[in-house]
């Protein structure tokens, strides 16, 4: 038995030597060590012995276990060693390899022509203003002299959220909380989001507007003409040809609308301006008396003026877009243009 067990020691060192996977290694283990195993047979085979021979046997067994034990941990342990080598060679990071750019963000065309216009009326002394969306029908309609009956106020024109309660359907109502807050002279603007219930190829239900106001003791139509003929040549070009039309508007009297000739075809008639050689831009006029007496200004004290325009229509006409809803796609293609 001391022969064979020195033989098995013999066999099973040459098969472990010569393993060259993790695998082979745990089967070697398992085909010795296991419970089942050739060495675990042997040892059980002891007992059979004579009890002269059995204690020599015994410690030669667990010689051999032992030795064997070292012998398949110091090679599982070189091959997980190499194995774990061989991974990081094989995982290694190439430094020099060019990188994915990312691509810097930049701010929506709405914002730009936003920033743009806010810039023209600081430069004239006019000064930021923002309010709520969700209104009272009070500063939306009422006090801009929007009568009860006035088809604006059908539930067509508007988003209701409750009897009362709705999304502005333009950004006046920031206009009339400045003025009850504050005494003359006024000279602000107001840009904002503002919802109606329109969706179409130049009707989105939310679009973005600037209004402005300004107040003080004196103001006249000329003054009007003056600071909209500025805006207009700041953003469309020193040559723009600037026209007022009469109008009307519940806010104002007299009322204008006010176009600039046609940018695409110089005033020769085209698709974009509807063969009329000119574009509408913005609605404006005297601020009517009976707004003024709402917020408690004396109209026969003060005078002021009113405008009012839409950020997309402005920015489509700048750029050429023919579909508004362009602007609220999010698509990368069309942003990265401007
Ligand atoms: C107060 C008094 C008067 C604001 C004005 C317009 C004319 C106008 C439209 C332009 C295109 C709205 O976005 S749009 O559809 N606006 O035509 N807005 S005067 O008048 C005011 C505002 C506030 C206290």
């Amino acid at each position: 038995m001391m022969v064979q067990l020195e033989e098995l020691q013999n066999e099973a060192e040459g098969e472990i030597g010569a393993a060259r996977s993790e695998k082979e290694l745990l089967d070697i283990r398992t085909r010795y060590l296991g419970r089942r195993g050739i060495l675990t047979g042997l040892l059980r085979d002891i007992s059979k012995v004579s009890l002269q021979d059995r204690p020599l046997l015994g410690k030669k067994g667990n010689d051999v276990k032992d030795f064997l034990t070292e012998k398949i941990d110091m090679a599982l342990s070189l091959i997980r060693d190499a194995d774990k080598e061989e991974a990081i060679v094989q995982e290694t990071i190439d430094v020099t390899l060019e990188g994915r750019r990312i691509k810097p963000g930049r701010l929506h065309p709405i914002t730009q022509v936003k920033n743009e216009i806010c810039a023209i009326f600081s430069s004239l002394g006019f000064s930021i203003e923002e309010g709520p969306e969700v209104e009272r029908e009070y500063y939306n309609f009422e006090a801009l002299n929007i009568p009860d009956d006035h088809p604006a106020r059908d539930m067509q024109d508007t988003f209701y959220i409750e009897n009362d309660i709705l999304l502005r359907t333009h950004t006046s109502p920031v206009q009339v909380r400045v003025m009850q807050d504050q005494a003359p002279p006024i000279r602000i603007l107001s840009p904002g989001r503002v919802y109606r219930p329109d969706f179409d190829i130049s009707h989105t239900p939310m679009f973005h507007q600037i209004e402005g106001l300004l107040v003080d003791k004196g103001v006249c139509f000329a003054d009007l003409k003056g600071v909209l003929t500025i805006f207009l040549q700041g953003v469309f070009g020193k040559k723009t040809i600037v026209r007022f039309r009469p109008s009307f508007f519940p806010f104002t009297e007299p009322s204008a609308e006010i176009d600039i000739q046609c940018t695409m075809c110089q005033g020769k008639g085209c698709r974009i301006c509807g063969q009329t050689g000119w574009l509408e831009i913005l609605g404006a006029g005297m601020v009517d008396p009976n707004v003024f007496r709402n917020v408690n200004y004396d109209p026969d004290e003060y005078s002021g003026f009113a405008f009012g325009l839409g950020i997309e229509r402005v920015a489509m006409l700048k750029y050429g877009i023919s579909d508004i809803r362009l602007f609220f796609e999010n698509d990368w293609r069309f942003l990265s243009q401007f």
